[in-house]
């Protein structure tokens, strides 16, 4: 096995001069500096599936960043992120250096883990729409005939495709089977849900969905083929969705782009009035919006899903009587507007948990609850149903129509939404299923609450590893004092908050103020921004 494994490591070196980490969205950067990494990558996802007897699931994608990058990360067999612990088994791989020490670390991790490598193994792997994309894949499948690991190509698919495939394949034949492991179980799981879920009624009005120029739409046109026009009134146009030229992908559209600019993409030239939807570039976030005639440009963000869709779904629990059954949480980050935050706690009289930026820390935190319902304020997330809740959906004997009505939804919205990992597409389908059921145009959803003012600064500073904070990202324990200088700021203005933190994606720090009007939010980031620098 050695002499193999060194051949096929030196096919894929490492580019020397960098240390490597698996952060947030795994590795990600400039797509030439990846081959090695993905090489490696792809040896850890083989003992991680031997570990485990099951498979294991890898995406290459870079998501919204611009086409010259790309990034590879790990889905584990349930389909959600990595383990934490593993993250740092995936660091030291990346970075030994040499062919002959990266034998010696495999081998160690091998032994250190208990794991036997004549286990069978498993992993499958897809990518988004890069070109770069395919000579990172060939790094995989290097790295999987040099220890003799079964893996299985699932070609271009959107980010959570691959984390759909990764959990159908773990849970098929068990109680818990989760769907057909094919793009194509995948597509008719959610256009059944769908129709399921808008129990006759009709979506009304046409939705223009923004594609980012990357791989949700082509895979929207896909799914599109399995729901009925007619039973639905489901009518979308797809915009943005050129994925022959790759240089456009993420180029001034998408949802990373409507969020971050808050504004809608200059191309096709919006219409007034009309219904929006941006994803991002693997189609795993999601961002709502229109024109107003009269006002302008209005967005509606992860925000606003999550606390759409925990509105639908505790009035929904609470006509099915499983109110005192099952608890329903919302999970945010601190990024949340401080107005929705209130609105879920105060008026919707639902738990909010906070945690540090990141799918895998909402993920985790969601999971706690019966009904847990996580979105980051960028568009990404989903809403997760235990066991307990459905099967309480299934098996609860209805007493009267309305009851059974609502179970029926219940059981149709846990399917509709994506179990493993935000979804562009099936978030989509979820918005369009409530807006039907409450008869709202977008006007009507963003009149629920209104926003607090909020600036967003990204500061270029010398060490961000200097900025280290605790209680979810909220406050700074170091560097020392800062603080303190923080919150005798932020006490001058009328709901003021504020908070900074190192960046987990970019060598810099970020700072986030909110307070009651725009040049007050203006005037409280600028001054922490000052501390902060
Ligand atoms: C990563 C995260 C995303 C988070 C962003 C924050 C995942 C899969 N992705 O893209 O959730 O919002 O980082 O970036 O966890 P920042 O640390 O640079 O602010
Ligand atoms: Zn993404």
């Amino acid at each position: 096995m050695d002499a193999k494994f060194l051949a096929a490591s030196e096919k894929h070196p490492i580019v020397e001069g960098h240390v490597f980490q698996y952060g947030t969205a795994g590795f990600r950067m400039k797509a030439d500096l990846l081959d090695g990494v993905t090489f490696r990558v792809g040896l850890l996802a083989g003992l991680r599936s031997r570990k485990l007897n099951s498979t294991i699931g890898i995406m290459i994608t870079a998501s919204h960043n611009p086409f010259p990058d790309n990034g590879v990360k790990v889905v584990d067999p349930s389909g959600d992120m990595l383990e934490q612990e593993w993250e740092a088994f995936a660091t030291q791989l990346v970075n030994a250096k040499s062919h002959d020490d990266l034998l010696k670390t495999y081998k160690e991790l091998a032994s250190k883990l208990k794991i036997d490598l004549g286990a069978p193994g498993d992993v499958i792997y897809a990518r988004d729409t890069r070109p770069s994309g395919r000579k990172l894949v060939a790094a995989l499948s290097d790295a999987f005939e040099a220890t003799d690991t079964p893996y299985h190509d699932c070609g271009i698919l959107t980010t959570p495709q691959l984390h759909y495939m990764t959990r159908c394949i773990n849970t098929s034949g068990t109680p818990q089977a989760y769907g057909e492991p094919t793009e194509e179980g995948y597509y008719k799981k959610f256009a059944d849900a769908f129709v399921k879920a808008l129990k006759g009624r009709k979506v009304q009005g046409d939705l223009i969905v923004d594609c980012s120029n990357g791989v949700g739409g082509p895979k929207l046109s896909q799914f599109l083929k399995h729901v009925p026009r007619d039973k639905t009134g489901f009518k979308v146009k797809i915009v943005n969705d050129d994925v022959l030229r790759p240089e456009l992908l993420n180029q001034e559209s998408g949802a990373d782009f409507v969020k971050t600019k808050q504004r809608a993409p200059p191309s096709p030239k919006p219409v007034p009035g009309a219904r929006y939807c941006s994803f991002d570039g693997d189609a795993d976030r999601l961002i709502y919006y229109w024109t107003d005639p009269d006002t302008g440009f209005f967005m509606l963000d992860g925000d606003r899903i999550s606390s759409l869709a925990a509105s639908f779904i505790a009035d929904l629990v609470r006509s099915a009587g499983l109110d005192q059954e099952l608890r329903i949480g919302v999970v945010q980050t601190a990024y949340a507007n401080g107005a929705s935050t209130n609105y879920i706690e105060k008026h919707l009289q639902l738990p909010v948990v906070c945690t540090p930026t990141g799918v895998k820390h909402l993920h985790h935190a969601a999971m706690k609850f019966d009904i847990g319902c996580y979105f980051e304020a960028n568009g990404h997330g989903t809403v997760l149903f235990s066991i307990d809740a459905r099967r309480a959906f299934r098996d609860t004997e209805p007493q009267s129509p309305a009851q059974k009505d609502a179970l029926d939804t219940l059981a149709a919205v846990s399917d509709l939404v994506n179990q493993t990992v935000g979804d562009a597409l099936s978030d989509m389908l979820l918005v369009e299923v409530i807006l039907a059921h409450k008869k709202w145009s977008l006007k009507d959803w963003a009149t629920t609450y209104t926003d607090l003012p909020n600036r967003l600064v990204k500061v270029e500073v010398a060490n961000k590893d200097a900025f280290t904070t605790y209680d979810a990202e909220r406050r700074l324990e170091n560097p020392p004092g800062l603080q303190d200088k923080i919150d005798e700021c932020v006490k001058k203005y009328t709901n003021g908050r504020a908070f900074a933190r190192a960046s987990g994606t970019e060598n810099a720090c970020r700072v986030y103020a909110e307070a009651a009007t725009r040049s007050e939010a203006d005037e409280l980031a600028a001054r922490v921004a000052e501390y902060v620098n």
